[in-house]
């Protein structure tokens, strides 16, 4: 193994939370049932993918243009919660292991779903320290599809076999699955057929690695 590709929300920080608070007030705004088993299916998952999970429950049809605008209305939210994160919401464990990690000569990578993952990376103090991000923003087709990492490997220039995905979602261990990568599961990711580590916790990669 030559790179380590994180996933972020749920494994290197927990801004799940902030998502929940965010479609619930969306939820709750027009009137469809939400809670924290169905934001349980939107780990990794894309806003717009979200949306659609969430508007399952919703007694009308809902255009384009008008899920559009619930979107915005989520993110315009999260983004005011996200700006109260700070270097606290790193923990130890993580910094520590990250920098073990790194001083072990592992390229270092993000593979989010997240359009906000470089904020998100500022506000924990990890704004300078990944080799490459790739994220929401570089790609078309969100977990279990594979691009998401298939370009973090590209952009780190190492090949899929020689990177390993850490992730706390079953999507996310697909998408690894299916790009030909190795990978780390936290969490429900544990349980996903196909993982090649169920981890006990963030530190336990120094064990696998
Ligand atoms: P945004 P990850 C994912 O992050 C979250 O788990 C998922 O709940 C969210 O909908 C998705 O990012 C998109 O986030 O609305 O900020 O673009 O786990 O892939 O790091
Ligand atoms: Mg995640």
């Amino acid at each position: 193994m030559k790179a380590v590709i994180f996933d972020l929300d749920g494994v290197i920080c927990f801004t799940d939370k902030y998502h929940y608070l965010a479609w619930k007030k969306m939820a709750d705004n027009i009137g469809v049932y939400f809670d924290e088993t169905i934001n349980n299916r939107l780990r990794g998952v894309s806003r717009m993918a979200s949306l659609e999970i969430i508007l399952e429950r919703a007694n009308r049809k809902y255009s384009q243009e008008e899920k559009e605008e619930l979107a915005k209305y989520k993110n315009d939210y999260y983004v005011t919660l996200l700006a109260n994160m700070s270097e606290n919401d790193l923990s130890d464990e993580v910094r520590e292991t990250l920098i073990a990690l790194r001083n072990r000569g592992y390229k270092l990578a993000i593979g989010s779903s997240s359009k906000n993952t470089k904020t998100i990376l500022k506000q924990i103090g990890l704004g300078c320290f990944f080799d490459a991000i790739s994220d929401g923003t570089n790609i078309t087709n969100s977990k279990p599809d594979p691009e998401v990492f298939l370009k973090a490997a590209e952009y780190l220039n190492e090949k899929p076999a020689d990177c390993l995905v850490v992730e706390d979602a079953l999507a996310g261990i697909e998408a690894a699955y299916r790009g030909g990568f190795k990978s780390a599961g936290l969490g429900e990711a544990r349980e996903h057929q196909e993982v090649t580590y169920k981890l006990d916790s963030f530190k336990d990669l120094l064990n696998v690695l």
